[in-house]
């Protein structure tokens, strides 16, 4: 058990990996010190009150807060760029996550795990994989990112399947965890402010591949397409020669998930909208199809699937005019992503907050000839208005709130016109996350 070899644990990042690592730890005859940089000592040792911990730290992380101590357990949320961090890594003080914790826990002769990555899209697959496997008859979990850290999954012997969603910052971390079946959905860019370059960023979401029995990608990725992994079982838009391919196939206006073993899933009428959703959808087949060839009912489950909430999510019809909230849409591609999902519509979006010095260049592009006005929000309101200076066509408009902006876009929009919150930028600048966004600009359309 290798938390055994350690005598002292510093964890690092009080948020709930932090919580759950010291739920973990309590019993387990190891002195554990805790560090958060933003909540006071006072708050943590209230929420830790009962159990034993040798010290409390907030504030900067300071090189003299590793004295004493042989391990750290880092939150995902934590830079492992930090000076103190590297030195603790050139000192070799291991640095682990929940997840080299949750390797040592598990039986996986007993209960197979999936690993889930990608830029956008993981929640939904994780989703829909654990309801498919359910459906299906077996005891499944989706965990990780989505959420819920690995450590608190209770019975986990009583589990068949484990579905982790997993984000670039938990994978930077190496652990004995393998999977099954690996899964990446897509590598575009986001939290370009944790990593120097986008290949750094990249590699960290390749890194499930090596640890990966199974390996599933995406062939019409730009950034996955340059691999050469051996024995990948990939997914596209369109049909692929490989042996191992799932494709989309048009017939008499429905579509169908087709392989070369004579699979075929209609997907037509399903309730995820736009063409990441089908890719989404032939993700969790392909994955579901490694563990499950028996269940016939896929095509009756996937129409049954509902929207998950902030996810392009249909809000309201008013006058004619249907409101969608995807305040998850937190970077540049999954904002574009929306705007394609909606054809021969006009388009009155809402974007803005923090724009996590993403590459806004691509937005004026995808929004050309498909958005009617954009209003802007946020932090980065006025970077984006110079993204999308050359759209000359689209009216721009600056605005302090969410509820100026969504009134404008009303006053604005006609009957059988879209109005669209896909932010492209992370919340936080204005909320305390996106679902707390996606919950304002609903209570607002619901006045209308
Ligand atoms: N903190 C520090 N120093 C730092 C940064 C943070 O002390 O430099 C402290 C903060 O003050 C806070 C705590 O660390 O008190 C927060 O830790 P955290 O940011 O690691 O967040 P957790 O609450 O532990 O949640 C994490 C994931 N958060 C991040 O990766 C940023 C959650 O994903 C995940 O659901 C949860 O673990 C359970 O596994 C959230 C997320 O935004 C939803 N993920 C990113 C994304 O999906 O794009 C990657
Ligand atoms: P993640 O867990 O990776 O953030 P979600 O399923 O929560 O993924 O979706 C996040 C955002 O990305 C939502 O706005 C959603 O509409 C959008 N999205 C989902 N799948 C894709 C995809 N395959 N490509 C681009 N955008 C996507």
């Amino acid at each position: 058990m290798i938390i055994d070899q350690f005598n002292h644990v510093l964890i690092v990042g009080m948020g709930k990996t932090g919580h759950s690592i010291v739920g973990f730890l309590k019993d387990k005859n190891i002195r554990i010190s805790v560090y958060d940089s933003n909540q006071s000592i006072h708050d943590t040792r209230e929420k830790l009150k009962g159990i034993s911990i040798a010290n409390y730290y907030d504030g900067k992380l300071e090189e003299k807060y590793l004295k004493s101590i042989d391990c750290i357990a880092l939150s995902p949320g934590v830079d492992l760029r930090n000076p103190v961090l590297k030195n603790a890594q050139k000192n070799k003080i291991p640095i682990i996550n929940d997840l080299t914790l949750f390797s040592n826990e598990i039986n996986q002769e007993k209960t197979k795990v999936i690993g889930v990555t990608g830029t956008n899209g993981k929640t939904t697959v994780c989703k829909l994989l654990e309801y498919l496997f359910i459906k299906a008859g077996y005891k499944a979990f989706a965990a990780g990112n989505i959420g819920f850290p690995v450590l608190d999954i209770k019975n986990l012997n009583n589990i068949d399947i484990i579905i982790l969603e997993l984000s670039s910052f938990q994978l930077e971390i190496k652990n004995q965890l393998n999977f099954d079946v690996g899964v990446i959905l897509n590598i575009t860019e986001d939290h370009m402010d944790r990593y120097n370059t986008f290949d750094d960023y990249a590699k960290a979401k390749y890194s499930i591949l090596e640890h990966s029995k199974k390996k599933i990608i995406c062939a019409d990725d730009e950034v996955m397409k340059k691999w050469n992994v051996e024995g990948a079982i990939v997914f596209s838009e369109f049909i692929q020669k490989n042996k191992n391919a799932y494709g989309i196939k048009d017939e008499n206006n429905n579509k169908y998930i087709v392989d070369h073993s004579g699979l075929r899933i209609e997907i037509t009428n399903v309730n995820l909208i736009g063409k990441h959703n089908q890719l989404n959808i032939m993700a969790a087949i392909a994955t579901f199809k490694q563990f499950d060839n028996k269940f016939d009912k896929i095509d009756i489950a996937l129409k049954k699937f509902p929207v998950i909430n902030n996810r392009l999510e249909w809000v309201k019809e008013v006058n004619g005019i249907n409101f969608y909230n995807d305040s998850k849409a937190t970077n540049v591609s999954s904002a574009i992503a929306a705007v394609k999902s909606f054809t021969g519509k006009n388009i009155f979006l809402i974007v803005g907050g923090d724009s996590k010095n993403q590459n806004l260049s691509l937005l004026s592009k995808a929004f050309k000839n498909k958005i009617k006005k954009l209003y802007l929000i946020g932090k980065d309101a006025e970077l984006i208005k110079h993204a999308c200076k050359n759209l000359k066509e689209v009216e721009i408009k600056i605005l302090k709130t969410m509820k100026l902006a969504a009134h404008q876009a009303f006053r604005d929009a006609e009957p059988g016109d879209i109005i669209l919150l896909a932010p492209a930028c992370a919340s936080y600048d204005m909320y305390r996350n996106y679902i707390e966004r996606g919950d304002d600009f609903k209570s607002i359309v619901a006045n209308f």
